[in-house]
Formats: C-alpha cells, structure tokens, sequence
C-alpha cells in the first residue's frame, strides 16, 4: 500500500520527521518500509533551503522502487531553466526574476552544479501523473481531458526535451495539457483590482478550486488564494468553460500544489490535497492509505 506525500519543497528535515513517523527506517543509504511505497506528488524542490538533501533522499528511493514520484510546477521550471531551444536559448529566461524565483535551488546546490545536471535528468524520469487501478495522482488539477491528451502523446507520461519545447513554446494542447496538470485551472481577475493584494494583481491570474463546481460562485468562494481580498461578485460564466467535475464514483485522487490553510481535511470523498502550507510552516503532510474508496481524515499524517 502507499503513503501519499505532499509537497516537500526543499524541507528535508520535515521530509525525514515525516518518514520516521511513517516508520520508515533508513537501511543501506535510503528510507524503506518494509511493506510500503511512498508516492511524492511533486514540488520536492525551491522554497525551503534544502532542495539539494531532499533529492538525496527520494532519488534513491525512487530507484530502489521504495517509491514513486511525479512532477510538479517547480521541477517543471527547473528543467526548462537549463533545457535550450533550438534557438540555443533556455526554456525559462534566465531573466533576474527567474533566477530568483530559483534561487533556493541554486544556493542548496552551491558548487555541486554537475549534481544539479543529474538531478535534473533524472527529473525527465519522472511522469506527470500516476494511475493505478484504484489510486490517481497528479501535482495540481486531475483534468480528464489533459490526462488522456498526455497519456496519448507523452511517450511513458513524461517530457523528453522536444516535448518540453512544445509544451512551453506553443500555446497548443500540449501547453494547455501540461499547466493544467502542473499547476491547474488559473482564471483571470477581474479589470478592478481595488482591494486585491499584491501577489494577484501582479500575477493578473488567481488558482481556483477545481473539485468545486463553479457556477454561480464568486471569485471568493472558488479562488485557493488571498481570500478576503477577492470580489464577492460572481465570476462571469463565460470563464467557467471548462468541465472539471471529479466523478463521484471515479477512484481517489491525491495532490499537492494550493498550499491550502488549517488542518489537513477531505476535500471530497475521494479528492485530498496534501499540501497544507510547507512553506509556511514546514510541516510536510501525507495520507497513509490502505486501500479505502472512501478516504478518512484521520489517516493524514503531518511531520
Ligand atoms: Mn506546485
């Protein structure tokens, strides 16, 4: 059975409280447990300051097969930072905000530059989402539509570095495929931005809450972000184009990635997010599962 862990972030030291309490034990250089897999949502790296040790704990595990990981944003600009064009240009500027934006990353690998090289690499390993019989994972929004355009066009669900160029150069289907998985449904504010906080103006986008159904909701109600700051008014229907409904049946779906506040709780039935704020707080969650169709609150674990 499987451990679901949530976004990690460069918090190795919450990632190792996280796995002793999962009794993980490290044997011959990695954590194992002897009758269980862990599986990382993505978003191991950035943020915190050790992007570098929390690599060194989940590639060896990954390869062992002691666990599973996916991408998330962070890798995801990581990889196109140091991938070139055909125009021998990177993937992602290396513009002053870029680098800053990465500079956690680049500080933690401080003169290991060509193990930053590897991790990346191996990075090209790793699928956008995971799908077994009875579990779903992917880092940010389960959106059928971008699942079955990667699994149709991605050879083995991951990048390879064409693919990664026309994911991110294009603003075709795979573009639209790969945001959606990574980083999810992100609508527009509205022209009057009085009263919203900085962050979103900046951005101009606000993430919002794709288990909810969005018809007739305010931008308060179904943003993941700055809450109180947001319109009351309801969000125009003409950007509520997308089918985003989770079955209520379908098999459960873990993912990370919307930093949400408070204590860690269902979203629905068969919908867990597991990202309750590392960056803030540097406790790392996870969802010990066993199985169940019908998750249980009470099989999160937070480090
Ligand atoms: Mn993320």
């Amino acid at each position: 059975m499987y451990d679901l862990i949530g976004d990690v972030h460069g918090h190795a030291r919450g990632l190792i409280r996280l796995l002793e309490l999962l009794d993980y034990k490290p044997q011959k250089g990695l954590y194992q447990h002897p009758g269980r897999q862990a599986i990382f949502v993505g978003d191991l790296v950035n943020r915190g300051p050790e992007s570098r040790e929390v690599l060194q704990i989940v590639r060896p595990m990954v390869q062992s097969k002691h666990a599973y990981a996916i991408l998330g944003n962070h890798e995801l600009n990581l990889m196109a930072f140091f991938t070139l064009d055909n125009n021998n240009k990177p993937l992602y500027s290396h513009s002053i905000r870029n680098m800053l934006q990465l500079l956690p990353v680049f500080e933690s690998f401080r003169s290991a530059e060509a193990e930053l090289y590897d991790y990346i690499d191996w990075m090209y390993t790793l699928p956008l989402f995971l799908e077994f019989e009875d579990l779903r994972v992917v880092h940010a929004c389960w959106h059928q539509d971008s699942i079955n355009y990667v699994r149709k066009h991605f050879p083995g669900h991951k990048f390879n570095r064409d693919l990664l160029i026309q994911s991110l150069q294009s603003r075709g289907p795979e573009y639209k495929a790969v945001q959606m998985l990574l980083k999810g449904l992100e609508i527009p504010l509205p022209r009057n931005k009085k009263g919203l906080d900085a962050e979103s103006v900046r951005r101009g986008f606000t993430r919002v809450k794709w288990w909810e159904d969005h018809h007739g909701k305010s931008y308060r109600q179904i943003s993941t972000q700055a809450k109180s700051n947001l319109p009351k008014y309801k969000i125009p229907s003409n950007l509520i184009s997308l089918d985003l409904a989770y079955p209520e049946l379908a098999v459960p779906v873990f993912f990370g990635h919307y930093s949400l506040n408070g204590k860690p709780n269902l979203l629905k039935k068969n919908i867990c997010c597991l990202d309750y704020g590392v960056v803030k707080n540097e406790v790392v969650t996870a969802y010990r599962w066993n199985g169940e169709m019908k998750l249980d609150r009470r099989n999160f674990v937070q480090s």
